[in-house]
């Protein structure tokens, strides 16, 4: 049975501390192999990359050339889905754009009293790089929320590597990764992917910033890679913290927490309520409809290992455990979702009242599913427009502005013992 908390129990800030705790696994062994993968990748490029592909994706291909797919093969893959999940793919990518869109930062500049123009010029990356995993995990409604955000933000080319293991392609994220307007997709993964896309090989362009989701070899590479390229943040498990009242039925709130705990045994799926009667309730739910999931075993040791149902004083109480969260989906199952909407401070995505289930904004509601996780919502933000962006200041100073800046900068350079600085602001002022 899923584990039943009170917020009244004096040890309650020590249970949720426990049941938050997450360690990322960080592993030495793990973390060698990487770096050969890298050192490899970099000094053989194409060799190594074939090579390694061969052996751990098991695939036949003998050059780069078997493993780049042109445009030309993602229209294809649009071909062999079916029209209605084209239709909602094609559907979701444009709520997503529309979305995006007004996340677009853009240049601004402002002119003094002296005729001094100061600013900042918005440009986007040259060349992006998303990864996407082969597995279990291969998401085509994440190929949209990571390739279409670059694309808005203006990034001319964006790449995806995805593996194949055994050579088979998934039809339905290549179907994804036309619609969101990938460039050229190479069929190769794990770390030497990373390194390819962060140091470039023959056939493999270098990027400018890798995102996207991988197993604990591409997080290890994506962090050994980091400085040479940007990269997206690290994503933990998948979390959702539901807030009802009470009011909202069971059922759906049961299979709301399923469908974060579906994602992998380490999910974490929590319920905080000031009602216990519904929490009981919920609880009767969850063992009625779990026997009936297609991934039950999933889901029934994700809530046994990292689920809760947390029994509050009130909707007060509820918002301080939400902010203690911080988490990377929050919903707010309750009557007037508006009025506790200030009170929220930390959550990467909110979803509001009792109609808008979380899986509406994994797939096709318009904002990113790509959410910052364990607890990390404190000092971060859903993926956007504004992480393919990057911004340049601007400075023009007119003969009056730079008179009046030089005796300033003389003034500190001279106090750094910087005189070329000084000097050099101090020619422009006028006599
Ligand atoms: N909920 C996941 C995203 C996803 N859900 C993809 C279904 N497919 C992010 O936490
Ligand atoms: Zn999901």
């Amino acid at each position: 049975a899923i584990r039943r908390l009170h917020a009244a129990d004096p040890d309650f800030a020590r249970h949720l501390d426990h049941l938050l705790s997450w360690e990322s696994v960080s592993d030495d062994a793990v973390n060698g192999r990487v770096l050969e993968i890298i050192k490899a990748v970099r000094e053989r490029g194409d060799e190594a990359l074939v090579e390694f592909t061969q052996r751990f994706d098991g695939v036949q291909a003998t050059t780069m050339a078997e493993l780049i797919l042109p445009r030309e093969r993602l229209e294809l893959a649009l071909t062999r889905i079916s029209s209605e999940q084209r239709e909602a793919l094609e559907k979701a990518a444009e709520r997503v754009r529309i979305y995006h869109e007004r996340q677009k930062q853009d240049s601004w500049t402002y002119t003094e009293a002296d005729g001094t123009v100061l600013g900042q010029q918005v440009t986007p990356l040259d060349r992006a790089g998303l990864y996407v995993p082969g597995g279990k995990a291969a998401y085509p409604s994440s190929v949209l929320m990571n390739a279409i955000p670059a694309k808005v933000a203006g990034v001319p080319e964006v790449v995806m590597v995805v593996p194949t293991p055994k050579g088979e392609l998934n039809e339905l994220v290549l179907a994804a990764a036309c619609v969101a307007g990938v460039d050229r997709v190479f069929t190769i993964g794990g770390a030497q992917a990373v390194a390819a896309l962060a140091y470039g090989t023959e056939s493999v362009p270098p990027v400018d910033k890798i995102v996207g989701p991988g197993n604990i070899y591409v997080a290890t590479a994506k962090r050994h890679v980091f400085g040479q390229v940007g990269i997206d943040m690290i994503a933990g498990p998948s979390e959702i913290l539901v807030v009802c009242d009470g009011g909202t039925d069971p059922d759906w709130i049961a299979m709301d927490l399923f469908s974060q705990a579906e994602h992998d045994e380490d999910a974490q799926s929590i319920l905080v309520s000031p009602d216990a009667a519904f929490l009981d309730r919920v609880a009767e739910s969850i063992e009625r409809l779990l026997p009936t999931m297609e991934r039950a075993e999933i889901i029934r040791t994700s809530l046994q290992a990292r689920g809760a149902l947390i029994l509050v004083e009130d909707m007060t109480q509820a918002m301080a455990v939400a902010n203690r969260i911080a988490p990377e989906h929050l919903e707010l199952s309750v009557a007037e979702p508006e009025r506790w909407l200030p009170a929220i401070r930390h959550a990467g995505a909110i979803f509001m009242g009792r109609y808008t289930a979380e899986a509406l904004g994994d797939y096709c509601a318009g904002p990113n599913h790509v959410l910052p996780t364990s607890g990390t919502a404190r000092f971060s933000s859903p993926l956007g427009v504004y992480d393919f962006q990057k911004r340049s200041s601007i400075i023009h100073c007119s003969a009056e502005g730079a008179s009046g800046l030089g005796k300033v900068a003389s003034v500190l350079s001279r106090g750094e013992s910087l005189t070329a600085h000084a000097r050099s602001a101090e020619y422009r002022i006028k006599a």
